[in-house]
């Protein structure tokens, strides 16, 4: 009945630690982790580049290649794919300050080195996908760096990559902020902006997270019809979001389901799994959530999005067409409730 291809990220199945307490789960080794993917429904797998190969940051380029070789050969024995790798430029002491628009240019260097393994690695695995998730480029205070100096840092790290290698895609993740107060990508119009900044606009697209675009006031579904029109939507992370708060990663359409509705609407209705993208999931278990049921949350959102994928495949669009040629918009609402609620 699906065309639909689904992965999350090794971290989506985590321990419950959060800035006031500590981990309340035990540990799952990511060879574990592997083994529950197909069983949750899952056929992708995204990767942070130290997901991959932990200690990248004390070996050659050559051992790097060799470990993530082996991991590949891993995700073939399960069956599964690698979606994305993206550089995790977030927690090392040389990109506290941001990476690719520190103001140090030796922190600056780290963070291309490193996006250049992120590369290294991402062949390894057999994608050419690289994403973005920008965490620290931006600020805690605006004076402490030049908007324009910054953007203009970000597009030459991404010519650094293009240089480096003649195939590899870069899917930019928006988000307004956390961990930093502003940032300078916060959405996908951003994104695409910076695309154009670029030696190359056709290999700079896209990646909507559903609660990036809540943080940033946006309705996420618009935020992924402009992508989609752009042609840049190349992978999402459906989550869902209680409004103005730090980043929950809540289950998909947990919070509001009419907002989660439109979000599978707009890629059904343009073609988003028969172009070969994956949905891609970014969502945590409940710190509450007790070890033995703390995937569920996975599983769960994946079978929120089928059901939602019914009912947008069984959408009266001839009653809709209707309405909106009448514009009565109100019955138009009152026929989109009661087709959610089961009517
Ligand atoms: C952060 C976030 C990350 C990225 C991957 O908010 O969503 O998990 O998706 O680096
Ligand atoms: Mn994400």
């Amino acid at each position: 009945m699906s065309n639909y291809v689904f992965s999350f990220g090794p971290w989506n199945i985590h321990e419950g630690a959060d800035p006031f307490g500590p981990t309340v789960r035990d540990s799952i080794e990511f060879d574990r982790k592997l083994e529950q993917y197909k069983k949750l429904g899952f056929d992708g797998v995204q990767f942070h580049d130290d997901d991959a190969v932990p200690k990248m940051n004390d070996m050659s380029k050559e051992q790097i290649i060799a470990e993530a070789s082996a991991v590949k050969k891993k995700l073939d024995q399960h069956g599964l794919k690698a979606e994305f790798v993206a550089p995790r430029l977030w927690e090392d002491p040389r990109t506290i300050d941001g990476g690719y628009t520190s103001n140090d240019p030796n922190c600056r260097k780290y963070a291309v080195e490193r996006s250049l393994r992120c590369i290294d690695i991402a062949k390894a695995l057999g994608t050419d996908l690289i994403v973005f998730w920008l965490a620290r480029e931006g600020t805690y205070i605006r004076e402490s760096k030049d908007s324009v100096v910054a953007v203009r840092r970000i597009a030459d790290a991404i010519n650094a990559m293009f240089d480096y290698d003649g195939k590899i895609r870069i899917a930019i993740e928006a988000k307004p902020n956390e961990p930093m107060d502003h940032t300078f990508i916060p959405t996908i119009g951003h994104a695409i902006g910076l695309g154009m900044l670029t030696k190359d606009a056709s290999r700079v697209g896209c990646v909507i997270e559903s609660a990036h675009a809540i943080l940033a006031g946006l309705d996420p579904s618009d935020e992924m019809g402009y992508a989609l029109a752009h042609k840049k939507l190349w992978t999402v992370h459906l989550n869902d979001q209680n409004g103005l708060k730090f980043d929950q990663d809540k289950t998909f359409g947990a919070v509001d389901l009419r907002r989660a509705f439109n979000q599978v609407r707009i890629l059904e209705k343009h073609g988003y799994a028969d172009d070969g993208h994956m949905v891609g999931l970014d969502v945590k278990a409940m710190r509450t959530q007790k070890a033995d049921d703390a995937m569920r949350h996975l599983s769960n959102s994946r079978a929120i999005f089928l059901r939602l994928l019914e009912k947008a495949r069984s959408f009266d669009t001839k009653l809709e067409a209707d309405l909106i040629a009448q514009r009565n918009y109100e019955a138009l609402e009152m026929y989109v409730i009661n087709h959610l609620l089961g009517d």
